[in-house]
């Protein structure tokens, strides 16, 4: 049997912690299985192989109990603990503790004393006035489970979506709201604005002298296909591309402590609370109270909230409660890479392959995006795409490259590949092809569902070719589509340092890969890591700024992105040339 994958493990752990709740376990136990299953998540190896090792235990969040549930779900496949209690409880019951206004413990009390275990059923309890009949629901909380075991019914469990999307709706939402009558400042916050892969929905923060009149202006902006009644000081909206977007509006000199709060993440604000405590200073959405003398700051900008901490300025991208807040007092924060400090780009396609533009486009595409140079990397030949580029396609477009730079004017147009790294770990081009390329970026596009030892060994085998310069979208995963395959990144890390080859952070915001956690891991590796756009039209550069994003949230400087460099230096980095 396969072992299981850190996100199939961090998925069965988090339903072990949802039907604990369920079950009325303590908070501690309840905590401890939603804390394990983002270690595992997060975690850059594989933890089934470290639980069967019995060193799953080194991860912060995982314990002996849960490296045993670890081992249980490695080894038959299921946690018994999880059988048992999926036995007690009808499935629906877990979907209805997943509705906004119901926790673990009212979904519960409808179970035992309505036998409403459905979201179908608490509509059907709830249309004939049977909810308002408990104590402590009443009318209006009636009212509220109907419309959201409604809502629940026509688009299912609530839904992440992808950054990339969300960010469309948002930033013109934001002008939008920008443009209103007394609007100060707008800004996103929330998950969006520290750039995580997907969001839940979106934050706004504005500022405006009068709030609640921002907030009615805001709910009757066009785009809004529905409103909560709008408040003092918050609306939250619906558009009508189906995103939930929370408003809340201050004035301007609360700016900064709405803005810190709102765009969180949990984790970062209860470690400043933590922090804050110590210094007998109470930190809130309002403000920063000081405790002895009873007076609370209100800040309007964020960087007057960290310095009233004792500490400097933040970026967003790093408030994920990772150690930033003690990096931050110690301050030892790394200055980290922008969109600008690119140089050029390592990885596109043009209609050689799958792309939709010629390599003169492309290029004329990346100069405008504001690169010096691109490389040219169509797809290699083997696998029956269709068109794709075979050995002799690829010997006359190194000709056509070649010519083509000579004619652009303080740009420099590179020629090479991406090469399919075929299942036995050998490449798609004969070497002495392979060898006149100026750059190879080897990557894995065909069978995703190998044994993780033998995927491994095909990706090392890449890596230990001397005219591959770096590994293409290192994991294979498509976000909210496709797990990544099974592979040692341990093993892939090791090589990569020990040959000069580059991993790739694919920007395309469907990909991001090597995640954020992977890319950390590698950069600490000395891996040099380069930051490529994958455009397959010259509109694809736009998608820098997510894999711009991913390095930021793994820490990473100008100096760790060797796509930073200019072409010479940059080339003499190339792993082959130290080889040879
Ligand atoms: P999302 O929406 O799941 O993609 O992620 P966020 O981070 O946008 O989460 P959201 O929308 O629930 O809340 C926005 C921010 O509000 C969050 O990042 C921090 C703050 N916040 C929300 N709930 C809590 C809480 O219970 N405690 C603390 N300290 N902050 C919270
Ligand atoms: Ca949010
Ligand atoms: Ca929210
Ligand atoms: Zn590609």
């Amino acid at each position: 049997m396969a072992a299981p994958t850190n996100s199939q493990i961090a998925a069965a752990l988090d339903e072990l912690g949802d039907l604990y709740e369920l079950d009325g376990a303590s908070i501690h136990r309840i905590v401890a299985y939603r804390n394990g299953a983002r270690a595992v998540r997060e975690a850059s190896v594989s933890v089934a192989a470290l639980a069967l090792a019995g060193s799953a235990t080194e991860l912060a969040g995982i314990g002996t109990t849960l490296q045993e549930k670890i081992v249980a779900l490695t080894s038959t496949g299921t946690i018994p603990a999880l059988e048992k209690l999926r036995g007690k409880f009808p499935p629906g019951l877990v979907e209805l503790t997943k509705l906004p206004g119901l926790g673990p413990k009212r979904a519960r009390r409808l179970y035992e004393e309505l036998g409403v275990d459905s979201p179908q059923a608490l509509r059907t309890a709830a249309t004939e006035g049977r909810i308002s009949t408990l104590k402590g629901f009443g009318a209006r909380a009636e009212r509220a489970l109907l419309d959201a075991a409604g809502a629940y019914e026509r688009t299912g469990p609530a839904t992440r979506l992808l950054l990339s999307r969300a960010l469309a709706a948002g930033e013109a939402l934001v002008a939008a709201i920008m443009t209103l009558d007394g609007c100060e400042q707008a800004l996103l916050a929330g998950s969006a604005r520290r750039m995580t892969e997907t969001v839940k929905d979106l934050d706004i923060v504005a500022s405006a002298g009068d709030p609640g009149a921002l907030a009615a202006a805001v709910a009757a902006l066009p785009q809004v296909q529905e409103s909560s009644t709008p408040g003092t000081h918050a609306v939250r909206i619906r558009t009508h591309s189906g995103l939930a977007v929370d408003v809340r509006i201050v004035t301007g000199d609360r700016f900064g402590d709405a803005l810190q709060h709102l765009t969180g993440s949990k984790e970062h604000n209860v470690a400043l609370r933590e922090l804050s405590v110590r210094r007998g200073l109470h930190i809130s959405e309002y403000g920063v109270l000081d405790e002895r003398s009873g007076v609370t700051h209100r800040c309007a900008s964020e960087a007057e909230v960290y310095a009233l901490l004792g500490m400097g300025y933040i970026e967003p991208e790093l408030r994920e409660g990772r150690g930033e807040v003690e990096a931050a007092l110690a301050g030892t924060l790394p200055e980290l890479v922008r969109t600008t400090d690119l140089k050029g780009d390592l990885h596109c396609h043009t209609v050689a392959s799958d792309g939709t533009a010629s390599m003169r486009e492309m290029a004329v595409a990346a100069a405008a995006a504001g690169y010096e140079y691109l490389v040219i990397t169509d797809h290699s030949a083997s696998m029956g795409f269709g068109a794709d580029v075979c050995a002799d396609e690829l010997r006359a477009q190194i000709e056509r490259a070649r010519e083509l730079d000579a004619t652009l004017d303080g740009f420099r147009l590179l020629i090479g590949s991406e090469v399919n790294i075929l299942p036995d770990g050998g490449l798609d081009y004969p070497d002495e092809l392979l060898a006149e390329l100026d750059w190879v970026v080897a990557s894995v596009h065909t069978s995703f569902r190998m044994p993780a030892a033998a995927m491994t060994a095909r990706i090392v085998a890449a890596i230990e070719h001397p005219s591959v310069d770096c590994i293409g979208h290192l994991s294979g995963r498509k976000i909210l589509e496709r797990e990544p395959y099974d592979f040692d990144l341990e093993r892939v890390l090791e090589a990569a340092a020990r040959t000069g080859t580059m991993l790739e952070i694919n920007a395309n915001p469907e990909r991001r890969d090597l995640n954020e956690h992977h890319a950390r891991a590698a950069a600490q590796a000395g891996i040099p890591l380069v930051i490529n756009c994958d455009a397959h039209r010259p509109g694809g550069f736009e998608v820098a700024r997510y894999g711009i994003a991913t390095a930021r949230r793994a820490w990473l400087t100008p100096a760790q992105i060797a796509n930073t460099l200019p072409w010479p230096e940059l080339a003499a980095l190339r792993g082959r040339r130290g080889c040879a």
